[in-house]
């Protein structure tokens, strides 16, 4: 069984969201093994997102994810990383595949609704970043 982490961003809360996105990551087969509301500040962004420092977006990014409360997850699931990233959709909502969660509730690629561990390395290091061990379920019903 592999584990992916998933945020659900401060646009998604927002927009009241929360229930109707975990719904549809349920239905596609994934088990919540941890979850919580949280939120993060500019350090804590900027540190979640260091590998994009460089990049020309990353103020914006940061300004974004700490901008109001998102709630992260540990999804469990047979192929969980690769599943997680083709239910949520391409960054760009505008190229994202028609049902996919970017495509249905996204409005741009800032501001896009959801994160998804792209490896199952990072999926790992983020894990660890939002939940301790005793913070994850061990046996899921
Ligand atoms: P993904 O979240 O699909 O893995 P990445 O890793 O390329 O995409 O980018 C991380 C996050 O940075 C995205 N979720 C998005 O919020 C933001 N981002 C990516 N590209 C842009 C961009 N061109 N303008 C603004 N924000 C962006």
């Amino acid at each position: 069984m592999e584990r992916t982490l998933a945020i659900l961003k401060p646009d998604c809360v927002r927009k009241n969201l929360i229930g109707a996105v975990i719904e549809k990551i349920q239905n596609a087969g994934f088990k919540v093994v941890a979850l919580k509301l949280t939120k993060l500040t500019k350090e804590t962004a900027g540190e979640f997102y260091a590998v994009h420092k460089e990049r020309p977006f990353y103020g914006e990014l940061v300004e974004f994810m700490s901008s109001g409360p998102c709630v992260p997850m540990i999804l469990e699931k047979d192929n969980a990383v690769a599943d997680f990233r083709a239910l949520i959709g391409a960054t760009d909502p505008a190229e994202a595949a028609e049902g996919t969660v970017r495509k249905l509730y996204a409005d741009s690629k800032g501001e896009n609704i959801i994160h998804g561990s792209d490896s199952q390395e990072n999926a790992k290091l983020e894990g660890a970043f939002f939940f301790s061990t005793e913070e994850v379920v061990k046996i899921h019903a």
